[in-house]
């Protein structure tokens, strides 16, 4: 793969500036038309309604990007919010994140005002460390290549999981786990239909959690736990500006029970 050819090509779309859809992705040059088309289809068809602003942007990438695995995926079921918030607070304390960070980002993610970027929050000090707090940090600059595009809709398919939404949740989740200085990511869409969420971080992987929140509600957010000391100026950076492809899929499971997950597969 030569880094001449490859673009990365985002798309937004808003009505009277409220976020309606996104997408972003790294291709090929040979690609470029028929994803703009794509991309616009998709602009434009959405359930939370039609846009009158759609911005696609192509560009040429800067550099080669930093080639990596997918994080492995699992599903743990639950039967209620309830039961989703018992899993969120269990899991991010066996991550060591103090219960006072827990509840600072189960309150960002329910709050009424949705940041369109993520919150960053440093699990020993509880600081926000994201320069502007009402944009957020944007995780950008991420793709996967053509073949394990393939290769992960063969794996998600079985388990009625092979769209847009999954796919893309997991390969930006994967860039973001990916740093160092990344303890976990906790997600909520902000769409009112979508109400599965995850946590994801490179020793547990991409944990879905269906019913993490109402349906109908448009609150949503991601928050960002980082380690203490972390160089921050350089994880914007990597988050931001670094091109990530990814170019092999990892272990893709069903559903297990929280006993299960917790008892075999975390350990
Ligand atoms: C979003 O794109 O709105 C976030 C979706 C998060 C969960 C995706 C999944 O079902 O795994």
């Amino acid at each position: 793969m030569k880094k001449d050819d490859l673009y990365s090509i985002r798309m937004r779309a808003s009505c009277n500036g409220r976020h309606i859809s996104g997408a972003e992705g790294i291709y090929n040059k040979k690609s470029i038309s028929g994803i703009v088309r794509e991309y616009a289809e998709r602009a434009i068809n959405h359930s939370r309604g039609l846009p009158d602003e759609v911005n696609i942007k192509i560009r040429a990438l800067k550099g080669m990007p930093v080639f990596i695995p997918l994080l492995r995926m699992i599903t743990v079921r639950n039967y209620s919010i309830d039961d989703a918030g018992a899993f969120i607070r269990r899991l991010l304390l066996r991550l060591h994140i103090p219960d006072g960070v827990v509840e600072q980002s189960l309150y960002i993610i329910s709050g009424e005002k949705n940041m369109r970027g993520a919150a960053l929050i440093d699990i020993k000090s509880s600081d926000r460390l994201e320069p502007d707090t009402d944009r957020g940090i944007r995780s950008t600059e991420v793709g996967i290549s053509e073949e394990s595009g393939r290769l992960l809709s063969e794996r998600l398919s079985p388990f009625g999981l092979d769209n847009n939404t999954v796919r893309e949740a997991v390969v930006l989740a994967s860039k973001v786990a990916y740093h160092d200085s990344i303890v976990a990511e906790l997600c909520v869409s902000d769409n009112p239909d979508y109400t599965t969420g995850y946590i994801a971080g490179g020793a547990i992987g991409y944990v879905r959690i269906p019913n993490i929140k109402k349906a109908g509600s448009d609150s949503g957010g991601r928050v960002f736990f980082v380690k203490d000391g972390a160089d921050i100026k350089e994880l914007v950076h990597y988050l931001e500006e670094t091109p990530v492809m990814i170019n092999d899929i990892s272990d893709i499971k069903g559903e297990v029970s929280d006993s299960e997950f917790f008892g075999s597969i975390i350990g």
